[in-house]
């Protein structure tokens, strides 16, 4: 995939453990700055970019080649705000900026429950928290400079969190 400069607007990726709040998070970024918001597991439904499904775990395996391939031009105009549960399987220059979402273990399990995840679906997510996976592949995947841990445990922080991409992406366009 040809990428990286002459993008005018940034890509942003926006990766954590489910339950996190990327999908909250990428909404209000995409509201408040026009950027496309672009939910990886809402693609992998509605095109079928799936191999097979997972039945212990409830879950679509996606096929990673695919997904890159149907979301290859949106990534190479610029402004997207990509969310999903991981990173790795895009192009390093597909991102001007890669936020990492963090959750308290507690706070997370709320949120999982909530959401009405089975008993072991709850703790294989919230034990990938606690072994900082996403962190781990988002360092792994790009430049460490393009990489921002954030704390999403409160509303504050997630507002603070808006707040901070919405002005990477308003200092990029106004640099670009
Ligand atoms: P994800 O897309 O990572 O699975 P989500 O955006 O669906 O997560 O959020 C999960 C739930 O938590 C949802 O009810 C909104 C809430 N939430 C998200 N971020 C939050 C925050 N920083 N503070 C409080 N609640 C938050």
């Amino acid at each position: 995939m040809k990428m990286g400069g002459g993008r005018r607007r940034p890509n942003i990726m926006i990766t954590g453990t489910p339950g996190t709040g990327k999908t909250t998070t990428a909404q209000l970024v995409a509201e408040t700055t026009g950027l496309r918001h672009v939910n990886v597991g809402d693609v992998v439904r509605e095109k079928r970019l799936y191999s097979e499904r997972d039945e212990e775990y409830d879950a679509l395996i996606l096929d990673e080649d695919r997904v890159v391939d149907e979301l290859e031009d949106a990534l190479a105009e610029g402004g997207c705000v990509v969310d999903h549960h991981g990173c790795n399987f895009f192009p390093e220059d597909a991102f001007d900026a890669v936020v990492v979402l963090r959750t308290d273990n507690t706070i997370l399990y709320e949120r999982l429950e909530t959401r009405g995840y089975a008993a072991h679906k709850v703790q294989e997510n919230v034990q990938c928290e606690i072994m900082m996976v996403l962190v781990e592949e988002a360092m792994s995947s790009f430049p460490h400079e393009r990489v921002l841990v954030l704390d999403s445990n409160t509303m504050d922080d997630l507002e603070r969190n808006v707040g901070q991409i919405v002005s990477f992406v308003e200092q990029f366009q106004r640099s670009s």
